[in-house]
């Protein structure tokens, strides 16, 4: 499913986001980049340890990553150039807004590195208990926000795990893009 949103072409699809090709990948993380399960423990685990030892030594010189922030490190042995770790909320705990911070610093990171693509998992809705339609909302708004000031991004993923994630997320970004 895609979509154009000032001149940026905004694609929604079914995957696993460690096989897909773009300059960087952001991985749904915590604070302390100790990347555990879901997509975190998979981008590790295809990627390479040098992705969790780049995060810790990230954390030992800036501290934790607070929620809705990123933090950059290599992608080891994955296609793309650069893993955009960024902190979503944990819902209940935190406000769900700080999802869309998130994708708006995940975007703003990669227009420094002057990146042409990136692509975005389903943040906060595994481990973080969020539910894919409030998710969803946080990150149509975000991009749509975020669109006219890109200039290098020309091409933005959303890679949702399973056909229930994915048609949640079309029907929401339909509405909202
Ligand atoms: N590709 C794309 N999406 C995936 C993949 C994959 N390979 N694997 C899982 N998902 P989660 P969170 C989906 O739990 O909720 C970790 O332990 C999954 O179905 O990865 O932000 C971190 O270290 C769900 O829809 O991220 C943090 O501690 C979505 O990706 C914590 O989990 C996000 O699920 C972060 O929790």
């Amino acid at each position: 499913m895609e979509f154009k949103v000032s001149g940026v072409e905004v694609v929604l699809m079914k995957g696993d986001i460690t096989e897909v090709e773009a300059d960087a990948i952001v991985n749904a993380a915590n604070s302390y980049l100790e990347h555990g399960g879901g997509v975190a423990g998979a981008i590790v685990r295809k990627g390479g340890a040098v992705i969790q030892e780049e995060s810790r030594e990230w954390v030992r010189r800036h501290g934790p990553v607070p929620v809705g922030g990123v933090a950059v490190t290599s992608a080891g042995r994955l296609r793309a150039k650069y893993v955009i770790h960024a902190v979503g909320p944990r819902c209940g705990v935190e406000p769900i807004e700080k999802l869309g911070e998130a994708v708006r610093n995940a975007l703003r990171k990669a227009e420094e590195l002057g990146l042409l693509s990136i692509a975005f998992p389903a943040i906060s809705t595994g481990i973080f208990g969020c539910p894919y339609d409030a998710a969803a909302l946080q990150m149509a708004q975000a991009i749509k926000e975020a669109a006219p000031q890109l200039r290098s991004v020309r091409r933005i993923m959303v890679v949702l795990y399973g056909e229930e994630a994915f048609q949640k997320f079309v029907e929401v970004f339909k509405k909202t893009i």
